[in-house]
């Protein structure tokens, strides 16, 4: 690899525009190229980001430009042909979440990547949001005891269907676009999971699928935690795009509110600090905290290549959480708590 790591990103549509901001702040990254199979979006993505080459043709992307990585940030239903084009190059991957429609299409994918020795890594930035890092901390140096009980609530009531309107048809909507960064962050700070209940709810009429659930954890060691998220959920400011997170513990509660305040009850007094995300030009409010996470995101994957290593929310551990997205459909459909495919 060269010391300037040389990368691709294939879709310039609504939220690559984060992605390829966020590569610009990498110094040593640089994007030489970008695709859409929209020409008018690459051409403006290289315009407004100086970047030399564009093209509507991934594979004439990938025949002519010398890469060390290339980033997908595409609707689910593209990525398994896009990640099996990278991998049959051997070029490693950073792919949008949803990973993939279902469980099964995941699990093709990290087989792909695997045999091929190509790394996968799944673009969840949530976890990567500064604030959760600090609550991570926070309960690996053990000051909470053991965790005993969590909430993360993500609930909203803005307009994402101008944005991303591809949202109004799908069938798996609210667990598969917001939920599954709750899951993600529920395996994070609470570990793995052994069952989950699950009850779906669909509150705005003319939408496919679900805009609100509610998910109940039980995790292997002994913590339940509670996942609630809505599309649907009128506040006065809308807090978007925050979760608000409680985390109780035998020794303490941590407690993440509104504007990331996180507050640390524990022997007998509570203390109160502001997680702000770091100042970046590009950022606007409401997104300013999604927008810096998509950069620690981008700098986890180039650490891990650079370093030889296997990324967090690799394509391989990304399929214990599709295990839970998968159970918790199965739930809302069965009614019953299920156990996750851990395999
Ligand atoms: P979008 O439809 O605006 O953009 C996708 C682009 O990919 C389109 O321009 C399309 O033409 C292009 N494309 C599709 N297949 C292609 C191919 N084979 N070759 C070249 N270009 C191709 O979608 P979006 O709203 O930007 O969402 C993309 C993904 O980002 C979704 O999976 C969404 O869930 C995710 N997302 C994540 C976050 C987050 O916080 N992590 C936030 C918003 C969206
Ligand atoms: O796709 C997403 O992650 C978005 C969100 C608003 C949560 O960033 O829907």
């Amino acid at each position: 690899m060269t010391s300037r790591l040389r990368g691709a990103v294939v879709g310039c549509g609504f939220f690559a525009q984060n992605h390829l901001a966020g590569w610009n702040d990498i110094e040593d990254v640089e994007i030489v190229a970008v695709c859409d199979l929209d020409i008018e979006k690459a051409k403006a993505a290289a315009a407004k980001f100086g970047i030399a080459h564009y093209t509507d043709d991934v594979n004439a992307l990938f025949a002519t430009q010398k890469l060390d990585f290339v980033d997908l940030p595409t609707t689910m239903e593209t990525h398994e042909a896009l990640v099996a084009l990278a991998v049959s190059h051997q070029i490693p991957v950073i792919v949008q979440k949803p990973f993939a429609p279902d469980l099964a299409g995941c699990r093709r994918m990290v087989a792909l990547a695997q045999a091929a020795n190509v790394p996968l890594m799944v673009h969840e930035d949530f976890r990567f949001q500064h604030v959760f890092r600090a609550a991570k901390q926070i309960i690996d140096r053990g000051e909470l005891g053991e965790l005993t009980f969590g909430r993360l609530s993500w609930r909203t009531a803005i307009d994402v269907y101008s944005n991303q309107p591809y949202l109004i048809n799908v069938k798996r909507f609210m667990i598969m676009d917001v939920g599954i960064h709750l899951l993600d962050l529920a395996r994070f700070l609470f570990g793995e999971v052994d069952g989950v209940f699950c009850r779906t709810q669909q509150i705005k009429e003319g939408i496919a699928g679900e805009d609100a659930a509610t998910l109940l954890l039980t995790h292997d060691n002994g913590a339940t935690t509670v996942l609630d998220f809505s599309y649907a959920s009128r506040r006065y400011p809308d807090p978007f795009p925050q979760t608000g997170v409680e985390i109780e513990g035998t020794a303490g509660t941590l407690l993440i509110g509104l504007n990331q305040e996180l507050t640390l009850h524990k022997q007998g007094e509570s203390t109160l600090q502001k997680i702000a995300p770091d100042a970046r030009s590009w950022t606007r409010e409401p997104w300013t905290q999604i927008q810096d996470s998509v950069v620690h995101t981008q700098r986890h994957f180039i650490d891990c290549l650079r370093q030889h290593r296997e990324p967090d929310t690799s394509g391989r551990d990304s399929l214990l959480t599709y295990g839970l997205l998968e159970a918790a459909y199965l739930s809302a459909s069965t009614g019953r708590l299920e156990r996750p495919e851990r395999d």
